[in-house]
């Protein structure tokens, strides 16, 4: 288990780097850089939780092959158009194999939550040996994650939440969607001038 978990520290701190790199040249070519990047080693309690949710005994293997997101990072940018820049720029980096794509931008959830989640292999050299480690990449606006972190704390998983609140917590997602077309437009004029 300790060996899978620096793995995984190893594809973080790799990816990141990554990111950071490309920040550098959004930079340069005037594009808005990137606002934050987070990462987190899924800890062992909840990888425990999800291998109980599975109905599968945690063993390194098991957790291997049917965890995919041991490993997170999270970016957050100023507008929709960077989250998918960004997306295209890691396309691009061949050693980065892009496995699963999920656009909760353009089909968010019930919930509102809105992101958009990607699978990456990232290569490491572990025990003298090259690798590639799968990891979560999450990307979204700074209004997006506002929402997703107050809705996470409130609602996400707890089944005590009654449906008003759901549908409040619905129309705030909406007012993000509002407000992050908005702040683009008015930054689309200004930029464009
Ligand atoms: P936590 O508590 O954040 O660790 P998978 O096994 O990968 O196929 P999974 O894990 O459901 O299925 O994948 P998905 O849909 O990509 O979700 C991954 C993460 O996105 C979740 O992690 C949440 O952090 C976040 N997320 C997904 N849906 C919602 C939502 O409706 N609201 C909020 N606030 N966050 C969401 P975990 O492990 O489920 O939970």
């Amino acid at each position: 288990m300790n060996e899978l978990l620096k793995e995984v520290e190893k594809a973080i701190i790799e990816l990141k780097s990554r990111l950071k790199s490309i920040d550098v040249d959004l930079k340069s070519n005037g594009y808005p850089s990137i606002e934050h990047i987070k990462t987190r080693i899924k800890t062992r309690d909840s990888i425990e939780a999800k291998m109980k949710r599975k109905k599968l005994e945690a063993t390194p293997e098991n957790i291997k092959n049917n965890i995919r997101d041991l490993g997170g990072v999270r970016v957050t940018v100023l507008f929709i158009e960077d989250v998918y820049r960004i997306f295209s720029l890691l396309q691009m980096q061949n050693d980065l194999g892009i496995t699963r794509v999920k656009d909760y931008i353009k089909h968010p959830k019930k919930s509102g939550y809105q992101s958009l989640h990607m699978n990456i292999l990232v290569p490491i050299r572990q025990n003298g040996e090259n690798k590639k480690v799968e990891i979560e990449l999450q990307i979204r606006t700074v209004g997006m994650d506002f929402f997703a972190s107050v809705e996470h704390l409130l609602a996400y998983k707890k089944d005590n939440v009654a449906d008003d609140i759901h549908e409040r917590l619905y129309k705030c997602s909406e007012m993000v969607t509002q407000l992050d077309k908005e702040l683009f437009d008015i930054y689309k004029v200004l930029k464009d001038k």
